[in-house]
């Protein structure tokens, strides 16, 4: 795949990472794993990163810190998967699952059986051992209607912790209304998603993943109120107020810039 890309896109190319993640969800598309909607989606949160300066701030790592410690601390924590999140991160998500102890569930806003099952081979292939969401997605979360409400009932349903990269925000409430902890993965600190998650983290999918990983392998010795400690004094609002700053001011610092002619 890699060298697919390298003939498209030389390496050389000053925007090549962020091409290559549009690639990366191109392919996914061509190969029925993403949703169309999923490369809007996608546009939408390029744009956000462009602003945000294409970097894990300090509040995207405040905010990783705390999903590590609430993944941790669980007892039944979910990571639910979409196409966008196995086109881009499917190896990542894998080893963040295995190092915090979650389950894997492949949770759809555009649900077909066909797609939902080519997320799953995608995450086998990347060495998960067990994908919910698939076969056994036979519970409703409530308030939600048609496919896109569809559960495993030994997964999300049951979980007290749900990881949901690149939700849409209807479902984040009704999860919430649900009694459990969600943890959004958003660019978009403007979503109604960001703005209802109990810990948003304003950052790409492909940086985040990781960063939490790295976290829960700091925090592993950790007992539990510690790690409780953690998420009970993050304080998502202040977190969402820092991404809004840092674009705010990053902007008008480049503004400052343009009009002095030292933007580089
Ligand atoms: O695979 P499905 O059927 O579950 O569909 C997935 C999509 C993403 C199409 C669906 O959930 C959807 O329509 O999402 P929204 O409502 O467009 O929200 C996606 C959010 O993710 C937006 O706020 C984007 O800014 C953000 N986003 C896009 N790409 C990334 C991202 N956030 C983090 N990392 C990204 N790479």
């Amino acid at each position: 795949m890699q060298e697919d890309i390298d003939i498209i896109i030389p390496r050389s190319h000053p925007r090549y990472e962020s091409l290559l993640l549009r690639e990366l969800l191109v392919k996914g598309w061509r190969e029925g794993i993403v949703v169309t909607e999923g490369l809007l989606a996608h546009g939408r949160g390029e744009c956000f990163d462009y602003l945000i300066g294409e970097r894990s701030e300090d509040f995207a790592l405040e905010a990783e810190r705390a999903a590590a410690a609430a993944l941790l601390s669980a007892k039944r924590p979910v990571i639910s998967v979409n196409g966008n999140t196995a086109a881009l991160a499917a190896e990542s998500i894998v080893a963040l699952a295995h190092e915090v102890g979650a389950l894997l569930e492949v949770n759809l806003f555009y649900r077909t059986e066909e797609r939902a099952k080519r997320i799953a081979q995608v995450l086998y292939k990347h060495g998960a051992e067990k994908v919910l969401g698939v076969y056994d997605a036979t519970a409703s979360i409530p308030g939600i209607h048609h496919a896109r409400g569809k559960v495993s009932p030994h997964g999300i349903y049951v979980a007290d912790t749900v990881m949901v990269p690149l939700e849409d925000g209807d479902r984040t409430k009704a999860l919430k209304d649900m009694g459990k902890l969600v943890i959004a993965i958003d660019l978009n600190p403007l979503s109604r998603t960001a703005m209802t998650a109990d810990i948003t983290i304003v950052d790409n999918v492909v940086r985040a993943i990781p960063n939490i990983t790295r976290f829960a392998r700091q925090m592993k010795r950790m007992n539990r109120s510690e790690l409780r400690s953690i998420v009970e004094s993050y304080d998502n609002r202040k977190v969402l107020s820092k991404a809004l700053r840092h674009i705010a001011e990053r902007l008008k610092k480049m503004a400052s810039e343009i009009e002095l002619n030292t933007y580089v």
